[in-house]
């Protein structure tokens, strides 16, 4: 397959689930590889996000690769939602057992590929001074990869310690004796807030937008539970692949139990609605728990009125409670499952800051100045997100065909894929997860094993039909981006008071665009099948 000039046949950008999974299944099918790590470990998210707290709210047995049967088989989780320590261990075993490791170059930053048109190959370039010329290009940069430094006025004056929950030391930090401050309250913040309170002299919460979490259910194995669970995984597989979240559960709760029965909250009395909040506790108060919560705004302010009334039977404090309830649309950002946030809030050594009653002005040598006062401080952890979804692609120069540069219609127009895999004028390079797939909006592993299996069928096919080159269409694109587009509208997730990262709204500047596709990873995956099946449609081989 390896063209004359190409050194390998296929480069693959990042050492994550998705660089391992498209390595191993690469290798398997007899290509020449080459793997590009930054970090100078493989997990990815699992390696830079080791903040304390930090663990996934996938069920294990769903987070796990099932593309090899030994690691599948080998491996012992210990709990419903492995830590991220238990994550970074297991994504490590998969290299070893894979043996994966001597396929990847790490330390190294990919900063630019260039489409050579007359050899069909790609030009990969490193900040390290690598160059690899390869047919084919797969990132698997992540979508939750390149992090959001706030534009706080004085951040880098600080003189006491500064930490980032997306890039926090490997050593660990212990808080004791420190008067910290963690900023943001999204997934990361929420879930380091209980385990930093736990530890620090006093902890300030610095919160801008309230969060919509509820307890992850999380626990160790009851004795027998996961041998019996591992013995079933074919069957665990087979429900988890035909979901349309690509896991049978969100957190500790079956899926199907947010959506049996669905009534419509607007046609059910107030007295009613509360008594289904006696019964089902938190579980009543999401979005899925109603049948118009997420796509009529006043639904959502009914479910609302229950998720405020559950925090306010955790918070004894009745201000701090009020703060804590949120005043954008349930289901609009990404919900996040806890273990202990609220009840951190009854604790003496913690205070929330609601940022609505007075912004940050600026972070001084000694603490944080705002404008409800100042606050002297030792530690500030900034749990501050992503540019999601096109950050980590838009940071890596991507010149395609005539020395077109990709982030320049991406920053202008939002991202233009071909079902989140190819991109027009880019030939031969795959995104696994890439913007217009369902990637963030099911469990990544399943997303991801979807995408790299598809991915080396694809390659497969045109080495037996001797092709060199793929492409999608511009067409095939355009369509994509609108159907994606069309599968978001309508609901909470693009009303206009949302402010979510999956629209780009908290990047300054950012197009605002639905980035993922909406309609489920099991349509998802036989409209993939569908179009490999039809020769390709929407893409030209050549
Ligand atoms: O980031 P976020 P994250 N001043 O963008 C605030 C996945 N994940 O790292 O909302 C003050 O959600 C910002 O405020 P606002 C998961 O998909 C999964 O927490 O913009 N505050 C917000 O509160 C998740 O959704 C897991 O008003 C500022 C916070 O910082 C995604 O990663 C665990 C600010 C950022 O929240 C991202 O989560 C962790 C400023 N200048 C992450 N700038 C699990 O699987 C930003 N903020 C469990």
């Amino acid at each position: 397959m390896k063209s004359g000039t190409a050194d390998v046949d296929v480069v693959v950008v990042g050492a994550g689930f998705g660089g391992l999974a498209m390595l191993y299944r690469l290798r398997e099918s007899g290509y020449s590889i080459q793997g590009v790590e930054v970090g100078d470990g493989v997990g990815g998210t699992w390696f830079w996000n080791r903040y304390p707290g930090a663990r996934v709210d996938v069920q294990s047995v769903e987070y796990s690769l099932s593309l090899s049967r030994e690691v599948q088989d080998e491996w012992t989780w210990t709990e419903l939602m492995a830590p991220q320590e238990e994550l970074e261990r297991y994504v490590n075993f998969v290299a070893d057992r894979l043996d994966l490791r001597r396929n990847i170059k790490f330390n190294t930053q990919v900063t630019a590929m260039t489409w050579d048109e007359a050899s069909a190959t790609w030009l990969v370039e490193t900040a390290q001074g690598d160059q690899w010329r390869a047919r084919f290009v797969v990132t698997a940069v992540g979508c939750l990869s390149a992090p959001l430094e706030p534009a706080i006025e004085g951040l880098h004056s600080f003189a006491g310690v500064s930490l980032y929950t997306n890039r926090f030391p490997k050593e660990g930090f212990d808080f004791t004796g420190k008067r910290t401050a963690i900023i943001g309250t999204g997934s990361s913040g929420v879930q380091a807030t209980p385990v930093v309170a736990r530890q620090a002299e006093h902890l300030y919460v610095f919160q801008r937008s309230a969060a919509y979490t509820m307890p992850a259910g999380n626990r160790p194995w009851r004795p027998g539970e996961f041998e019996a669970l591992r013995a079933d995984y074919d069957a665990i597989r087979a429900v988890q692949f035909a979901s349309p979240l690509g896991a049978a559960r969100f957190g500790a709760v079956a899926i199907g139990d947010f959506r049996t029965p669905p009534p419509k909250i607007l046609e059910t009395p107030r007295e009613e609605r509360f008594a289904r909040l006696e019964r089902d506790g938190w579980l009543a108060a999401t979005a899925f728990a109603w049948a118009d919560a997420a796509i009529d705004i006043e639904a959502n302010r009914a479910a609302q009125e229950l998720y405020a009334e559950m925090i306010r039977r955790e918070v004894k404090d009745p201000e701090t409670a009020a703060a804590l309830v949120p005043h954008y649309p349930m289901g609009c950002k990404r919900p996040i499952i806890d273990i202990g946030y609220f009840e951190t809030f009854n604790r003496d050594n913690v205070t929330l800051v609601d940022l609505r009653k007075g912004a940050i002005r600026r972070v001084t040598p000694e603490g944080i100045e705002t404008e409800q006062g100042f606050f002297p401080l030792d530690v500030i952890v900034y749990a501050t997100g992503f540019d999601a979804m096109t950050g980590a692609l838009n940071r890596i120069d991507i010149r395609g065909r005539d020395g077109a540069l990709m982030r320049e219609t991406w920053l202008a127009e939002g991202p233009r894929t071909y079902l989140g895999l190819m991109v027009a004028g880019f030939p031969n390079l795959f995104t696994i997860t890439g913007p217009g797939s369902p990637s963030v909006l099911t469990n990544m592993v399943s997303s991801i094993e979807q995408h790299s299996q598809w991915i080396v069928d694809c390659l497969d096919h045109l080495r037996e039909a001797r092709r060199r080159t793929i492409e999608a269409e511009p067409q095939a694109q355009e369509d994509w981006v609108a159907h994606v587009a069309t599968l978001a509208e309508g609901g909470v997730r693009v009303h206009e008071s949302c402010t979510s990262w999956y629209l780009g709204a908290n990047v300054p500047g950012k197009v605002r665009v639905y980035m993922p596709y909406a309609g489920g990873l099991n349509v998802y995956r036989d409209r993939c099948d569908e179009i490999a099946k039809a020769g390709y449609a929407g893409f030209t081989l050549a």
